[in-house]
């Protein structure tokens, strides 16, 4: 049985999982959770994600949920792919840490903003003008960190391409709309990024988008 993901076509976290899929070529079927009636709040769901949220992988009756700890699963139980977890310690620790930057200095800014520009509207609720300016100020505060990394290597934890290279994307995309542009004046990142988001892997969970 291919595994099934639990997911929303527009969701950032859900397209973390979806790329990783694609990147490794393994087959999958796409279990649209229906935010509009709370599906993600239904007793069947809650019983695989207590939290109610999406994304959620059913690999054969093993149940995940948790965007990035589904693509280490995948990646470490899936062969093909270009192999996204270095397997040398250092390499793997650095792997590590840019991974927690990801989440704690990236996403933990940049997740609230699409939410004030993007998810309130949608509720017709009002932007907050001042925790706009807030997460603004914190994201850009990181990706000029990000933009002297990339200056001495290719990849965010190094110079191979890792995970924690693709959690930025579907965020990055996001906020790209919401004319946030990480790339504005960082050639580093934007060397970076375009390289990324031009692989087919994303070009497909990108599609999702449209669905
Ligand atoms: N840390 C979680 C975040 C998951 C998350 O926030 N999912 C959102 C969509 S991006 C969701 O399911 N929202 C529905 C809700 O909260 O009711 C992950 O990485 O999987």
């Amino acid at each position: 049985m291919p595994i099934k993901l639990y997911s929303s076509p527009n969701t950032t976290h859900g397209k973390i999982v979806s790329m990783v899929l694609y990147e490794k070529g393994i087959p999958f079927e796409f279990a649209k959770v229906d935010f509009a009636s709370k599906q993600q709040r239904s007793p069947e769901f809650l019983a695989m994600n207590p939290f109610g949220k999406i994304p959620c992988i059913d690999d054969n009756g093993f149940i995940l949920y948790e965007s990035r700890a589904i693509a280490r699963y995948l990646e470490e139980n899936y062969p093909g792919g270009p192999g996204l977890i270095p397997s040398d310690p250092k390499q793997r620790a650095l792997f590590d840490q840019a991974a927690a930057v990801e989440l704690s200095s990236f996403d933990h800014y940049g997740t609230p903003l699409v939410f004030e520009v993007f998810v309130k509207p949608y509720f017709k609720q009002e932007p907050d003008p001042a925790k706009c300016k807030e997460m603004t100020e914190h994201l850009n505060a990181t990706l000029d960190v990000y933009e002297k990394i990339l200056a001495k290597q290719q990849y965010i934890a190094g110079d191979s391409l890792t995970l924690a290279d693709l959690y930025h994307i579907p965020l990055a995309s996001v906020l790209s709309r919401g004319n946030f542009d990480i790339t504005d004046g960082r050639p580093n990142v934007k060397r970076w990024y375009d390289e990324i988001s031009s692989r087919p892997s994303w070009l497909k969970a990108e599609a999702e988008l449209k669905a």
